[in-house]
């Protein structure tokens, strides 16, 4: 059955911006209701990724996410870390993460793949073509998914010289990232060429634009996550092993759907 990771970004527009403990209570009782729902996994950040989005310094990103780390390690609720710095992914894992989840591959920071082959935990690689503020520059591709693919296969190929074991390594071909609406269709179509590279694949399509862009423009949240759990539940049928999303309850119902198809 594939895993639903359900998102919790620690940034002051998902969250209130009142007593930093309210924000830790706000964000711990919606992990749990993710969990509730279904969510193998939280995925903790405390960095916006979306396109233009300014950089935070890694102080202020660890105050963010350790104490929410800490209180849902506590509860048992298995964590992964949504970060580009190799300081934050330590401290998480240090904090009880499992899952170093780097949208960059390890191409942000240098010190990355080398600080996660010293940690006990498994990382998930994106692939990337440089930092959001320009990223749709770097949309230049004759065949994406093979592209995607052969750029995947060489930050495992990095990771494993850094010391990372191969089976340590999820695979994200980084939906909307360096990527036009156009081309994230292109690389779901052609999933297979990376879950033929052998490892887990994770798949984040949640509330992207490119779902918006072909609805009608502006869809509003409600259908942009019905639309994130129709890509889910497709995305698992052509091998996905986890997805990312913000709604975690509509994407399990479409893989419960999914999973009664396939098993009639
Ligand atoms: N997308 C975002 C952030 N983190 N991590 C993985 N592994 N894959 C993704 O596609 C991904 C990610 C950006 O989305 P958000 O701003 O809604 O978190």
């Amino acid at each position: 059955m594939t895993g639903i990771w359900g998102i919790l970004n620690i940034t002051p527009d998902s969250f209130s911006d009142g007593g930093r403990y309210l924000d830790l209570d706000i964000a711990v009782a919606r992990a749990r209701t993710m969990r509730a729902q279904g969510a193998t996994m939280i995925d903790v950040g405390g960095e916006s990724t979306r396109p233009g989005a300014d950089r935070i310094g890694a102080a202020e990103e660890q105050r963010r996410v350790l104490p929410v780390i800490e209180a849902l390690t506590a509860e048992g609720i298995p964590t992964s870390i949504d970060t580009l710095n190799a300081d934050t992914a330590a401290a998480a894992v240090r904090a009880g993460t499992r899952i170093v989840n780097d949208v960059s591959g390890g191409l942000a920071d240098e010190h990355m793949l080398a600080t996660v082959a010293d940690l006990d935990a498994d990382i998930a690689i994106g692939h990337w073509r440089g930092p959001s503020a320009d990223m749709y520059a770097r949309a230049q591709y004759t065949r994406i998914a093979r592209e995607v693919a052969s750029e995947l296969r060489d930050r495992v190929t990095a990771a494993a010289v850094a010391g990372i074991a191969p089976s340590r390594v999820i695979l994200d071909p980084g939906i909307g990232f360096a990527k036009s609406g156009p081309q994230n269709w292109e690389v779901l179509r052609g999933l297979d060429e990376i879950v033929a590279l052998g490892h887990r694949v994770l798949i984040g399509t949640s509330r992207k634009r490119f779902l918006a862009d072909t609805l009608d423009g502006d869809a509003d949240q409600p259908r942009r996550d019905l639309a994130t759990a129709v890509t889910s539940a497709l995305s698992a049928r052509a091998g996905a092993w986890a997805v990312r999303v913000h709604d975690v309850a509509a994407t399990r119902d479409a893989l419960a759907v999914t999973t009664a198809w396939d098993g009639a």
